[in-house]
């Protein structure tokens, strides 16, 4: 009897690059992906929910789950590969009940969020972005006031929240910068991996608070740290204080924040991410001389997407062939 060709399992997108060019995969991962693997984007689904059962993986960037609502679609589905670290707007206890394993991409963007964060870091110290619209705005050109003056970031102290995997790579570069290091974790590093980046430990925020003249958050989005840097918090940090944030928006309760930062309750804030994202026009953060907001582009370079695009894939590949995942987050 001849044998019937099975169909080849696929996964699902939301969407390819050129049908959406701001939020669609690119092209040369959408090639390396169907040499496994059958690509069936959202509105293709969605026009055909029979396509549904070849389904075995998902692969969903940041917070875009369009995935959420057509789940009874996908009955096959295995794992859901998540093109960040954090994954704070995926239920993963839900799905692996349901059976599905989710995945992230852990190490590969270390780097780059680091860089991110000494970069906000430097940018506020510096008073980059007013100097910028000095030098290159439409202001009549003056000579430069020399009495505006900036801060220095080497020799000043740092406190580091979170000392995963990007809050280590924060303090191997303030390091380099002669940095006094402190950090705060649920659990200490060994005492060979403190003193490799020369970085302190603080039990609690209590301790760490008062010492810093920079704090850069790092740790994930979790129902303990949601809301984590409150007025009290505020109150704990020196009047000439930054707060750097490049793990989540709401970590911070922003409107603590607005009033710290209004009061010059702390000096400064340099958020690449906020809640929500974009902030709205009007939102009052955006009035205040003494904040630099990025767009949520810590991890955001050409090098690292690739390497996070790369994960998710082999992620994908080891669920379907029966492998441990190479990075599992568990519910
Ligand atoms: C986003 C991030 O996931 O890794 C994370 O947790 O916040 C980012 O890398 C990315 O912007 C979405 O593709």
């Amino acid at each position: 009897m001849a044998e019937i060709d099975k169909p080849r399992p696929a996964v699902w997108i939301h969407a390819r690059q050129k049908d959406d060019p701001t939020q669609g995969f690119n092209p040369e991962f959408c090639e390396r992906v169907e040499k496994h693997f059958d690509i069936i984007c959202h509105k293709d689904l969605v026009a055909n929910p029979i396509l549904g059962a070849n389904i075995v993986g998902a692969l969903v960037r940041g917070s875009r789950m369009y995935l959420e609502n057509t789940l009874d679609l996908l009955p096959n589905l295995k794992i859901i590969a998540n093109n960040g670290v954090g994954v704070d707007h995926i239920d993963v206890k839900k799905y692996n009940q349901l059976g599905v394993k989710v995945a992230n991409t852990p190490d590969v963007l270390c780097d780059s969020v680091a860089d991110m964060a000494v970069t906000l870091m430097l940018a506020s110290a510096r008073n980059l972005i007013p100097g910028v619209k000095l030098a290159m705005g439409s202001e009549p050109v003056q000579e430069l006031n020399q009495n505006w003056l900036g801060n220095d970031v080497c020799f000043a102290t740092l406190g580091i929240v979170g000392m995963g995997g990007i809050g280590f790579k924060i303090a191997q570069r303030a390091k380099a910068f002669q940095m006094n290091i402190y950090y705060h974790n649920r659990k200490r590093r060994s005492t060979a991996e403190e003193s490799t980046v020369g970085a302190s430990y603080c039990a609690s925020l209590e301790e760490l608070l008062p010492k810093c003249d920079y704090l850069i958050i790092a740790c994930p989005q979790t129902p303990e740290t949601v809301g984590m840097f409150s007025e009290a918090r505020f109150k704990q940090m020196k009047p000439s204080a930054t707060i750097i944030n490049v793990a989540r928006g709401k970590i911070i309760d922003q409107e603590a924040l607005y009033t710290a930062l209004k009061n010059k309750t702390i000096k400064a804030a340099a958020l690449d991410v906020t809640y929500p994202e974009p902030l709205p026009r009007d939102h009052p953060l955006l009035t205040l001389p003494n904040i630099i907001i990025s767009p949520h582009t810590g991890s955001a370079t050409v090098e690292t997407r690739r390497k996070m695009e790369m994960l998710m894939l082999e992620n994908v590949l080891a669920e379907v062939e029966g492998r441990p995942l190479p990075s599992e987050v568990k519910g």
